[in-house]
Formats: structure tokens, C-alpha cells, sequence
């Protein structure tokens, strides 16, 4: 379908491509079977000048927004959810500064992120502490000049990898969810170091690291926002971010697709092609139907949170939904197609059905983004 993009727009996609057919396509299976960090392909995203394309223009990015960075997920994701992850964590990690940073600290750092010299994280999640987000632990206390940091982050994407990661912690226990705090923490910082990295059954090339806190000091002015505005940030970072997610998921729906289609085209049994079987074809059909139908509501909910940042949740989370549940499904179906061959490592769909599934769990479970739709739904209509 034609989604009328700009020039601009259309010059992102062709990019994106780009880098994903010449360095993604060829080393994904690769990195996934050795779970190794895509970093050439990191700087190949900066040098193509895509790594600050929803930084402000003052910051040295490209001013785009929600919107601009799909469009290059979709790409990366068609080529591996596992490449594409480490660019959409980086992004995470930027949010918060975006948000709610002070001028000083996006002057320090948003540059940095949009030229691809360092990378940012986002650390949220901890061994107690997911879909209950504002059941953290770890704590942060003021001491002098600095913040003294304690407590332990789990499966953070990009971590090991990140310089930046902004973390949230609790600075006023008594006050639930309204006492925690955002801050900058430097990968050099004293106290600070990285516990095991998982080994995943998806996203194999995205790095998944603990990050250990141990009387961690980092210098008072690298707070982001207001001290107790921690969680909302945190909200509103999800919000703005989930799109991306879902694109992740468009993406990767598309590729499946592609590899089925083409196959069914080449697969002779009974003496035709295995596309001219209707049940084959009705399976193609909705692959392609629910494909089509996340990408519209993608585009258009990342549209909607780029025209009304105060009105993100509902969209976000719908989209979030939305894609990866398709993805999920597109994926199992892909392989069903190729059968036997689907589920062999030489075909790439099996990759494929195993990135998926992380979709529908990180970022906010599918369950946590079908209660924030039905609260909205409480709140807009009266009885
Ligand atoms: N934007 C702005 N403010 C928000 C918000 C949003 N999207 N969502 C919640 N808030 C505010 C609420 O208005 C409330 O403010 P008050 O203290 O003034 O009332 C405060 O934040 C707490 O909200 P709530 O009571 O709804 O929080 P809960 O503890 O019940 O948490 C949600 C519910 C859905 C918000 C939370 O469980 C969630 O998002 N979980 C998923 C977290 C997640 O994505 N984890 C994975 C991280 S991997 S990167």
C-alpha cells in the first residue's frame, strides 16, 4: 500500500534497506548462532546518519520523531529483531533525556547519541520489579555532592554495550511511586559493573545484561527531571517508545511473509507449486491481511503520539498489541508453510518465530498493554 511518505521519509526507508540487504541479511544468522553484538552494524546505522533521527536538530540529530525511527525499524527488522532491538534500546535510552532532562544534561549527551559515538540503555526492570514497575528496589541517596546508588537491573537491552543508561531508582521510599528518581549513570562510574549476560532463545545479537549498582557515585546534576518524577518519565518514555516496538513487529511480520510466499511459489507437491492449494493460499492471504493491518495502525498511532505527545498511552499500547501478537502469528504460520524445511536452521524463518516471541513480553507484557487500552476505555466513556 502507498502510506504517501515525504520525500524525506521515502530517502529513511531507502537507507534503512539499504544497510539491511548489504550488512544486516548477510551476518544475522551468524550473529545469532554466536549471540555476538552487531556493532559494525551500529556505526553503519550512525555513518548513514540514522542514529539521531528523533534527536532534535539542536541536539545534532535529524528532528524526526516517532514516526522517522519506525520507518528505519521496519527495515532493520525485516533483516533481524535482534539487530534492530539494539537500535530501539538505544533510543529507549534516550528518551528519558528528551523527556524530561535538563538542558545541561541533553547538551552533555543527546550529541554523543546522535552521531552513533556512544550508546544509551534504559534500566527499569529488576529480578522483582517488571510488570509491577513501581515495585523497584534499587535506591538512590544523596550524599554532598553526589547520588549514591545501590541495587541491581535486570535484562537490560544493550547493556555491556551502552555508555549511557538511565536508570531509575527510589529516592523517597514513603511516597510509592511518586519517590522514585531518573538518573544518568556512565558506564565508567565508580560502583558501577555489569553481572551475567543472558542466553536468550530470540534476539540472540541484542545484548541482554544485569547491571550491578554497589555504592555506585555519580555527581548530583545528573538527575533527569525533578526529584520524585522518575516513574512519570519512565511512563511516558514506554509511551513514546512502544511504537517502536510494534514496528519491530510489522517488520518482522513482512519478512516472514516475503519467505513464505516465495517459497510456496518454489515448493512443488502432487505436482504444483504448493501456492496453487487454497489452504495454502488462505493461510498467505492472512498473513499478509494482518500484516498490512499492524503497519496502518502503526504508522498511525506513531503519528498520533508525534502530534500529541500528551496523549500517548492509549495508542501506543494499542499498536504494541496490535503488531506483535501478528508477528507472533505470522511467524508460527511462516514456518507451518515451509514446514519441515521451516524448522531447519538452513531457512531463516525459524530465527524468525523465535525473535518474535520477545515482543509480545518486553517493553510492557501484551497483558499490561490490554489493561492501560481498558483503563482508557474506562475513563473516556461515562455510564
Ligand atoms: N503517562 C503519565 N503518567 C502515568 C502513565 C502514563 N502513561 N501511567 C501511569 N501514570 C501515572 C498515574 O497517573 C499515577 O499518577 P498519580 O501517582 O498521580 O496517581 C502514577 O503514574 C502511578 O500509576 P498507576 O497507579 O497506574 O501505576 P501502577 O503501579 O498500577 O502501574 C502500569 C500500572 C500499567 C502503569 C505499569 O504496571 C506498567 O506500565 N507496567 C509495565 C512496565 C513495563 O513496561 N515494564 C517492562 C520494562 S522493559 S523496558
Amino acid at each position: 500500500m502507498d502510506y504517501f511518505l515525504t520525500e524525506e521519509q521515502q530517502m529513511i526507508v531507502d537507507v534503512a534497506r539499504q544497510i539491511t540487504e548489504e550488512k544486516i541479511i548477510p551476518v544475522r544468522a551468524e550473529l545469532d548462532e554466536k549471540e555476538e553484538f552487531p556493532s559494525a552494524i551500529i556505526k553503519a546505522i550512525a555513518q548513514a546518519d540514522l542514529a539521531g533521527i528523533y534527536i532534535a536538530e539542536e541536539y545534532g540529530g535529524y528532528g524526526g520523531g516517532s514516526f522517522d525511527i519506525c520507518l528505519a525499524l521496519e527495515q532493520f527488522a525485516r533483516g533481524c529483531v535482534g539487530i534492530a532491538t539494539s537500535f530501539a534500546a538505544n533510543a529507549l535510552g534516550a528518551y528519558p533525556l528528551i523527556i524530561s532532562g535538563s538542558e545541561e544534561l541533553k547538551r552533555k549527551y543527546l550529541p554523543a547519541i546522535a552521531s552513533g559515538e556512544k550508546m544509551a540503555a534504559f534500566a527499569l526492570t529488576e529480578p522483582n520489579a517488571g510488570s509491577d514497575a513501581s515495585g523497584i528496589q534499587t535506591t538512590a541517596v544523596l550524599d554532598g555532592d553526589h547520588w549514591v546508588l545501590n541495587g541491581t537491573k535486570q535484562w537490560i537491552t544493550n547493556g555491556g554495550e551502552a555508555n549511557i543508561y538511565s536508570v531509575i531508582a527510589i529516592t523517597d521510599r514513603a511516597k510509592g511511586p511518586r519517590g522514585a528518581s531518573m538518573f544518568v549513570v556512565e558506564d565508567a562510574d565508580p560502583g558501577f559493573s555489569y553481572g551475567q549476560k543472558e542466553k536468550k532463545l530470540g534476539i540472540r545479537a541484542s545484548s541482554t545484561r544485569e547491571l550491578i549498582f554497589n555504592d555506585c557515585r555519580i555527581p548530583k546534576d545528573r538527575m533527569i527531571g525533578r526529584p520524585g518524577s522518575g516513574f512519570i518519565t519512565v511512563m511516558k518514555t514506554l509511551d513514546k517508545s512502544r511504537p517502536g516496538i510494534a514496528i519491530l513487529g510489522v517488520g518482522l511480520a513482512q519478512a516472514a511473509l516475503d519467505e513464505a510466499v516465495v517459497y510456496a511459489k518454489q515448493r512443488v507437491q502432487f505436482g504444483k507449486p504448493i501456492i496453487a492449494f487454497q489452504a495454502v493460499q488462505h493461510l498467505l492471504a492472512d498473513m499478509a491481511i494482518q500484516t498490512e493491518a499492524a503497519r496502518c495502525l502503526v504508522y498511525q498511532a506513531a503519528k498520533h503520539i508525534d502530534a500529541h505527545p500528551e496523549d500517548m498511552s492509549k495508542a501506543s499500547s494499542m499498536c504494541k498489541v496490535f503488531a506483535t501478537d501478528v508477528a507472533m502469528k505470522v511467524t508460527v504460520d511462516a514456518v507451518q508453510v515451509l514446514g519441515g524445511y521451516g524448522y531447519m536452521r538452513d531457512y531463516p524463518v525459524e530465527k524468525m518465530m523465535r525473535d518474535a516471541k520477545i515482543l509480545q513480553i518486553y517493553e510492557g507484557t501484551n497483558q499490561i498493554q490490554r489493561n492501560v487500552v481498558g483503563q482508557a476505555l474506562n475513563k473516556e466513556y461515562t455510564a
